[in-house]
């Protein structure tokens, strides 16, 4: 729903969905994309849902079930989720949840996928989290913004959710490579609980960075999007045109081996019948 002031990805009723995506793909380097969201519903604490999600991914506009976008996405998900899945779920199965272990909802988290990663939403994506923090953002009367930096490949998340005008950190992880040309979204989704999930503004600046010739080779140009020091399953299996090539290439000596043997076997039969006639007469 566009209003004049924001835009409503969900309204306060259940399963409703919504999204908006950049139509230009993005090729800056550094940047930083600044959100003004707003989170508010009905709903009293941990009754309300499912938060939203903000995106920098190779495609857009797919619905799915990771906060109303598509699973085994790639590229960056930001997730802003207001509801405790695994919590609830221990609960009602009576089993404690071990201290020490539990995130305090609402809880904000950075995943990056290769496509081959899926988003668990039972446990609020808690095997592939990144980093995260806990963020008190449902019903505030002030602002609550949201930043997500990207500089020489370190990715970090900050928050301004006190009213304060203060960046307190969330995440920061080093060495995350993504491919530049992705496009920028966010997405919400509703279930059986229900939030309004407004988005007063999105901004995405260019940064001007400066790399040293050293950083400069280190700082290269990816395709798929990987985590130094953190593997990413699927990876290690070869890429599939790679192994088709391969394949190729099998056959195509196979093939050539085979002929240079016949012609070989020819010339020595030929050889050995002149012997042979040879001996003959
Ligand atoms: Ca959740």
């Amino acid at each position: 729903m566009v209003m004049t002031q924001f835009i409503r990805l969900t309204p306060d009723q259940q399963s409703r969905q919504g999204a908006v995506w950049n139509r230009v793909p993005c090729y800056l380097r550094d940047w930083e994309m600044q959100v003004h969201f707003k989170i508010h519903g009905q709903g009293k604490k941990n009754l309300n849902g499912d938060g939203f999600a903000l995106w920098y991914t190779k495609d857009r506009m797919q619905t799915g079930p990771v906060f109303g976008s598509k699973d085994n996405f790639l590229g960056l998900g930001v997730f802003v989720d207001t509801y405790p899945n695994e919590e609830k779920q221990q609960e009602a199965q009576k089993r404690r949840y071990t201290p020490g272990n539990q995130r305090v909802f609402p809880y904000i988290s950075a995943m990056v996928n290769n496509g081959s990663l899926s988003y668990d939403h039972d446990r609020d994506g808690r095997p592939t989290e990144l980093g995260g923090c806990t963020a008190m953002v449902r019903n505030l009367d002030h602002d609550t913004f949201l930043v997500i930096r990207y500089v020489k490949r370190r990715l970090t998340v900050m928050i301004d959710i006190d009213g304060k005008h203060e960046w307190r950190d969330c995440v920061d992880i080093p060495g995350v490579r993504l491919p530049r040309g992705y496009y920028f979204g966010t997405s919400s989704v509703t279930g059986d609980l229900s939030d309004n999930h407004d988005i007063i503004s999105l901004k995405l600046y260019q940064l001007t960075v400066e790399r040293t010739p050293e950083e400069e080779k280190w700082d290269r140009e990816v395709f798929l999007p990987v985590v130094d020091n953190m593997k990413l399953p699927g990876l290690d299996a070869p890429l599939e045109p790679m192994s088709g090539l391969a394949l190729f290439l099998i056959v195509f000596f196979s093939l050539v081996a085979a002929v240079f043997a016949v012609v070989i076997g020819v010339i020595i039969y030929n050889k050995w019948q002149e012997q042979s006639r040879k001996h003959f007469y």
